[in-house]
Parts: structure tokens; C-alpha cells; sequence
């Protein structure tokens, strides 16, 4: 167990442990350098001695306190039999998929399509490198996967009207669900020991649709994924209102964005609070890096809180400005340990 589980469980408030969303990746030359031999990027998901290369390539080159698994969110419309491609300076682009291709999906070949997946991180759980910390897997919200899977690319490009049949959308989210959460019981299966649920595109829902979309559906997943005793964070990002998203959907830790003001939610919410800074921080220098920085960790000082940002690292991310940040967490906690 690591120092998330720690904090997340016996509600440790002085301690504040750091993992980065998306730290491995880009960002690092030593991803981009397997990355430009290996152009196929599902092919690379696929990739059991590779995922577990890149997982751990962050966690040996910094002092970070949780591993997550090198995959995507869109593995799932993957293992649905959809087809993805990442195109260069594009981002993601898939096939077409309907209802009905999403109903006859035998469980049996869909976890089949993933088993690598699977294998990646019961490697990477055996592995040293990791003994003391924890390993989060992944999934994305079903909204957001269904808004991929019917969309075809990313929604930051072009948001196309991609159904104005609620209670088809209502259905589709069901079916989709239902994948997700054999999903997550086969990464918990095999080392996942958090969860945390990507909703990205959370933001982009309607008031009145929140319910039917986001919540009931999110709700079934962390329901699963905490009787299977594993906590599960949550990061609905760019919802309106985190406070009635964390009473609702009950997850065990909740991940804000950089929109949201970090003295404000800590009002509204009891559980342990994650993330917040903008990442583009990172873009700047060590002094405003120090400050805001610190100015987060100082308004969450007797509030369990687990550093990150409010998104993921930025490609174009000075790799030393990440081991900068990590040094200023490791100091805050030094600190704060003695006194
Ligand atoms: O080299 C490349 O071009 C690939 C870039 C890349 C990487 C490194 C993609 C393509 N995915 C990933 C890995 C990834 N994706 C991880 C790995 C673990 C980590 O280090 O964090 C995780 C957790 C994700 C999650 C993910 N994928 C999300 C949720 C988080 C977020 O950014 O909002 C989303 C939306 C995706 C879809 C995706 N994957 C990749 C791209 C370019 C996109 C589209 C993003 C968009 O719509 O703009």
C-alpha cells in the first residue's frame, strides 16, 4: 500500500502525497523516443513489456508516490470492437458503432481484446519499483466514452449534435456501463489498488441531463469499485457543481479542475480533495511554480490532500519544472512532519 491509500483510508491530513495525471507521456524524451519506433499508439496499449516500461519510466525518474498504468480511456470502445486510431497532430479518430454492435458484444471477446491490459499490470504490480506505491487503474466516465464512440474525434475539434434521442443515449450509456465496470473489476483483478474515473467531458452535459447521464451511471461504477474495497477517485472535469456531483456519485476522493477555486470547495466538501493546479504553471518559472504551489498545499493543509493538477501534464512540460514541483511537495511534508 501506498501513501494515496493511506491518506485516502485513515483520513491522514498532514501528509500530502503526488502523482500527476498523464506522467508518463509526451512530455518525457524517453516516451517520445519509444513512441516515434512504435507509431500504431493502441498497438503500443497493447504492448505488455512496453506498457509496463512506460508506467514505470516517470516513477524512476522522479520521487512520485503512485504509478498509473500506461493505457487510454478509449481501450474500452477498443475492446467493443470500434476502431481507434490516433493520427498525428489530430488526436483520436473512430470507426462507426452502434447500439446494437454494443449489445452483441460477447464479454468473452471484449475482455479478450484487452487481456494485455490486464497482463500489463499484473507485471507491473510485481515489480520493485513500485512495492511501496500505489498503482492506479483507469477508466473513463460512460458519458464521456459514449461521446467519443459517437462523436468520432475529439470533441475539443468539432462537437457534432451526436444524438437528440434521450432515452437512446440513456440506453447506450447503460450498455457502455456495463463494459466499464468489467473493466475495472479486471484491473482491480489484477494489481489495480485505486480507481480513478476520467470524465472529461463531464462539463459539456446539461443541468437536466446530469442526472440521467453522468451520475446514476458514475455512481454504478464507484459502487462496484469500492465493494471490491479499492477507493475510487473521481474527476468530473469542469462540472458546474463538484459539492452535489460528490454527494450524489460518492466517490472516495474527488478531483477538481483548474476552474474551480481551492478555498471555496474546501467549504463545500468533507471527503479527500485532489488536483487543482493549472498545469500550465508548469509552462512558467520556478518562482511562480514555488508560489502557487505552495498557496494550494497551504489552503488544503488540514483537509486530506492529494497533489495534482487539474489536468494532465502539457506536452511541451519542462521535465525538470515537474521535478521541481515534487521537491516543493517534499518539502511542504517535511515540514509539516515536524511539527
Ligand atoms: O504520443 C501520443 O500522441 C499519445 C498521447 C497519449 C498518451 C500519452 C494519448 C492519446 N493517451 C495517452 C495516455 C493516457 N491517456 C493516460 C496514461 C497514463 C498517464 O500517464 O496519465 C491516461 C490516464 C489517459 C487518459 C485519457 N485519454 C483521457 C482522460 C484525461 C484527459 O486528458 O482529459 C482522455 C480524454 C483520453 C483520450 C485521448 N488519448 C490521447 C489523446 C490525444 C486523447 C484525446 C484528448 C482530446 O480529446 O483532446
Amino acid at each position: 500500500m501506498g501513501l494515496l491509500k493511506e491518506i485516502i483510508s485513515k483520513k491522514n491530513k498532514s501528509l500530502k502525497p503526488i502523482w500527476l495525471m498523464r506522467q508518463a507521456g509526451r512530455y518525457l524524451p524517453e516516451f517520445r523516443e519509444i513512441r516515434k519506433r512504435n507509431l500504431d499508439f493502441i498497438k503500443l496499449c497493447l504492448d505488455i513489456k512496453k506498457v509496463k516500461q512506460i508506467t514505470l519510466q516517470p516513477i524512476k525518474r522522479y520521487d512520485l508516490d503512485a504509478a498509473i498504468i500506461f493505457s487510454d480511456i478509449l481501450m474500452v470502445p477498443y475492446g467493443l470492437g470500434q476502431k481507434v486510431v490516433f493520427k498525428k497532430n489530430f488526436g483520436p479518430q473512430l470507426g462507426s458503432i452502434n447500439l446494437n454492435d454494443i449489445k452483441n458484444q460477447p464479454e468473452k471477446k471484449f475482455l479478450k481484446n484487452l487481456e494485455p491490459v490486464y497482463k500489463s499490470m499484473g507485471m507491473i504490480k510485481k515489480d520493485k519499483t513500485i512495492k511501496k506505491k500505489d498503482l492506479i487503474g483507469f477508466v473513463g466516465g460512460p458519458w464521456t466514452i459514449l461521446l467519443y464512440m459517437l462523436n468520432k474525434s475529439s470533441p475539443k475539434k468539432n462537437l457534432r449534435k451526436v444524438l437528440s434521442d434521450r432515452s437512446l443515449i440513456i440506453d447506450m450509456i447503460r450498455y457502455v456501463n456495463h463494459f466499464i465496470q468489467l473493466h475495472i473489476y479486471k484491473q482491480i483483478k489484477s494489481g489495480a489498488n485505486i480507481i480513478q474515473i476520467f470524465d472529461s467531458w463531464a462539463g459539456l452535459v446539461k443541468e437536466k441531463n446530469l442526472q440521467d447521464f453522468v451520475y446514476e451511471p458514475t455512481k454504478k461504477l464507484v459502487k462496484l469499485t469500492r465493494s471490491l474495497n479499492t477507493p475510487c477517485i473521481c474527476f468530473p472535469r469542469n462540472i458546474k457543481n463538484y459539492p452535489e456531483y460528490t454527494q450524489i456519485v460518492n466517490p472516495d476522493v474527488i478531483s477538481i479542475d483548474y476552474n474551480v477555486d481551492p478555498r471555496k470547495i474546501l467549504k463545500k466538501i468533507e471527503i479527500p480533495i485532489q488536483g487543482g493546479m493549472d498545469p500550465k504553471v508548469l509552462l512558467t518559472n520556478k518562482k511562480n511554480l514555488e508560489k502557487t504551489t505552495n498557496y494550494y498545499l497551504d489552503v488544503f493543509k488540514n483537509h486530506p490532500y492529494i497533489f495534482n493538477l487539474g489536468h494532465g501534464v502539457l506536452p511541451q512540460t519542462d521535465p525538470s519544472m515537474v521535478e521541481y514541483l515534487i521537491k516543493i511537495v517534499r518539502k511542504f511534508n517535511d515540514r509539516a512532519s515536524k511539527n
